[in-house]
């Protein structure tokens, strides 16, 4: 049974606020791009000026060009003659763009929930697994942690604090081979009735093979645990990455079938526009969807993706 709606955010996690550091960060372009719509006509020089900032913010051609014509069309079509109605419309029109990537996490369908996570190095992985575990947690699952970066000690280290921070048991080997600890993890999760099994998994490159392999080994011997695990396999991307983070999803996705993304630092990032390029590289192919966002350091720090809500901060006025 799907676990219970999670309760209402604290006054301290208000929309508000984080959606106000999303905001922040999404708008240190310089000059923002809702500010490109305030006193100006609508004419070519407004559409120009708006190209220059979508692809400044990292949207890429692709997706810039969409979303230029999906605008134009309707300023034709509805008669727009005022610049905030405009903005107004390239809210709603990226809203719609992006919604390809929101899908809600469903956590209690399968217990223990077994989610592996990977990404390039400092893309904020364990952090992630350390505001999720909160995030569940405060739903009503039942998390149990992976140590499965064994490479470095201080990496199993931080897990360690991060399970102590939310009171969650975290499953470590010194020094030990990174697929066992997964294993054993899910072992555990199911004889202690978890309802979410996270393993964590060492930063690496796309490009350094040995290490994607030992990815691709580490899920496989997860499904040696549990057939249908992992359940969730989701890469952690940095947002400040830009356009790079397109090969990123695919050379992770070819080795280990992505379930899903997280996109983190959002809270400093120019580069917001990236969600829209990920969207854009989604049509016409199986989307892969941002689960959650990043927007600070702190344990109540993940959001998940609303697309309406992403495209508001992204061309806040
Ligand atoms: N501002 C901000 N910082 C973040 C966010 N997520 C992670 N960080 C920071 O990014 C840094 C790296 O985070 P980690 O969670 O250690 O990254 P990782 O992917 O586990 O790194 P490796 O295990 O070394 O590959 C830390 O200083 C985090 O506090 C975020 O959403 N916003
Ligand atoms: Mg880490």
């Amino acid at each position: 049974m799907p676990l219970e709606a999670p309760p209402e955010p604290a006054a301290s996690v208000s929309p508000s606020s984080w959606l106000g550091r999303l905001r922040k960060g999404l708008s240190r372009t310089g000059q923002t791009i809702g500010g490109l719509f305030v006193g100006v006509r609508v004419d070519e020089a407004l559409f120009e000026e708006l190209e220059s900032a979508l692809i400044v913010a990292d949207t890429g051609v692709a997706a810039t060009s969409m979303l230029l014509d999906a605008l134009r069309t309707r300023v034709k079509q509805d008669k727009i003659e005022d610049a905030e109605a405009v903005r107004q419309a390239l809210v709603q029109i990226l809203g719609d763009h992006l919604r390809v990537l929101e899908k809600p996490f469903v956590v209690g369908q399968v217990t223990p929930l077994v989610v592996m996570i990977a990404g390039v190095n400092g893309a904020g992985k364990t952090t992630s697994i350390g505001k999720l575990a909160f995030t569940l947690q405060k739903q009503g699952a039942k998390v149990l942690l992976a140590a499965g970066d064994t490479f470095r000690a201080a990496a199993r280290q931080q897990l360690v604090e991060w399970g102590d921070r939310n009171n969650v048991t975290v499953i470590a080997q010194d020094g030990g081979d990174s697929a066992a600890v997964a294993f054993d993890a899910v072992n555990a999760g199911r004889a202690r009735g978890m309802d979410v099994v996270m393993v964590d998994t060492a930063g690496r490159l796309p490009t350094q093979l040995h290490l994607m392999d030992e990815l691709k080994k580490i899920r496989r011997v997860i499904a040696k645990a549990d057939p249908q695990a992992p359940h969730e396999v989701l890469l952690v991307v940095d947002g400040n990455t830009g356009q790079n983070v397109l090969s990123q999803i695919k050379a992770f996705d070819e080795a280990i079938g992505l379930t899903g993304l997280i996109v983190t630092k959002l809270d400093g990032t120019a580069k917001g526009g990236t969600l829209a390029a990920v969207a854009a590289a989604s049509r016409g192919v199986r989307p892969i969807p941002v689960y959650w966002i990043g927007v600070g350091e702190g344990i109540e720090d993940l959001q998940p993706f609303v697309a309406d809500e992403f495209a508001r901060a992204l061309v806040a006025d």
